[in-house]
């Protein structure tokens, strides 16, 4: 029999993939909301869409009256507040949409559980420390530098008002960057892994990437699964950040795939002209296209999670060395299975 009962909005994602696996191994019955949408992508779910403890139902976080009748069919223990425009970039071409989705996307759904017990866990994000200077940790002044992580803030900001106002277990898990083969091809680390595999399979020429300086701690999106979990399984709600404390460039995550593949890279050349070559024959293997940088980057984001490991008993266990080693062979095993793979997919931003 089923322990706890879990609603987790955005269970189509990488991380609501990964925590609904990690909740059914804890004898969860787990709800997830999903987006209608004519792609209709439940490839990270297919494993335990059959699970009779897991159950999907059709929702919307722009649509009110919808949440607040999930809630109350459902009747859940937790909520996982995942769902949300993520990427940062398209963010400042859909400022509006990303606005609704996230920030008032979350309001509607505290508004919906406002006078009932349900604990509550909404996935913040170390976009919301922006230009603030690294390491970020919970006492960090907030500087946003895009509309992504503007609403995240407004919604940072609804839980911990909701959490003061009507005693609610509302918690933020300020969750710095993290990945696993499952992450959406449009961020950067999937990007460079699925095209390092495809390069050297010889299916693809050349990498084409955007700024090789941001710097982001990467860790392990099984390992911050675990923490979300944490987090509400605390008496008293209360923010957290989880982070590795190490932070890489967008370049060493690139030297680090090919390091997979026995690859050696030499950089050459500065800002757009900056070029990637292989060490053993000098052929050009990454370039600097000016159409990924983004409006206003965010430079380094290093977390400090000290207080995550002092209360929760948190700690990253994946290296980000076998965080590359993961994806690099997942996508090099994709690559050779299919024959008929697709360079289109790799032009994905
Ligand atoms: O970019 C640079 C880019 O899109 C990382 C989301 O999960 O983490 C994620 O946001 C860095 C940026 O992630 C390309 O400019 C260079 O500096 O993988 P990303 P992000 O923007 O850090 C936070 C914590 C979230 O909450 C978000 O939801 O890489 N970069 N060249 C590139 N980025 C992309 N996407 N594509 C490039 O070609």
């Amino acid at each position: 029999m089923a322990t706890k009962k879990a609603f987790i909005t955005g269970v189509t994602g990488q991380d609501g993939a990964l925590l609904a696996q990690f909740l059914l191994e804890k004898n969860y019955e787990v709800h997830g909301l999903r987006l209608y949408s004519a792609t209709n992508d439940t490839s990270r779910i297919n494993d335990f869409m059959e699970n009779r403890h897991f159950h999907l139902h059709y929702g919307d976080m722009i649509d009110g009256g919808n949440l607040r009748r999930l809630v109350e069919t459902i009747a859940p223990d937790e909520i996982y507040n995942l769902a949300g425009q993520s990427h940062v970039k398209v963010s400042f071409e859909t400022p509006e949409s990303t606005a609704q989705i996230n920030a008032l996307g979350t309001l509607r759904l505290l508004e919906a559980i406002r006078d009932t017990k349900i604990r509550f866990y909404q996935a913040s994000s170390s976009e919301m420390f922006g230009s603030a200077p690294a390491p970020q940790n919970e006492t960090t002044a907030f500087a946003p530098c895009s509309p992504y992580a503007t609403a995240k803030l407004y919604a940072y900001w609804t839980v911990r008002n909701y959490r003061d106002s009507y005693g609610l277990h509302a918690s933020n898990g300020i969750l710095f960057n993290h990945e696993s083969p499952l992450r959406g091809e449009e961020f950067v680390t999937r990007k460079i892994s699925l095209a390092v595999a495809a390069i050297i399979t010889g299916k693809q020429e050349k990498l084409m990437i955007g700024n090789l300086d941001s710097r982001r701690d990467w860790g392990h999106a099984k390992d911050y699964v675990h923490g979300m979990w944490l987090i509400l399984q605390q008496e008293q709600a209360d923010d957290y950040v989880l982070a590795t404390g190490q932070s890489h460039s967008v370049r060493d995550f690139i030297n680090a795939a090919f390091a997979c593949a026995g690859t050696n890279i030499i950089w050459q050349g500065q800002g757009l002209e900056e070029k990637g070559y292989r060490a053993s024959d000098g052929r050009v293997l990454v370039e600097v296209n000016p159409q990924f940088f983004r409006p206003n980057e965010v430079h380094e984001l290093r977390g400090d999670a000290t207080k995550a490991k002092q209360k929760l008993g948190w700690e990253p266990r994946i290296s980000f060395s076998t965080l590359v080693e993961q994806m690099m062979t997942a996508d090099i095993m994709a690559i050779q299975k299919h024959t008929s793979y697709d360079p289109m997919l790799l032009a994905a931003e």
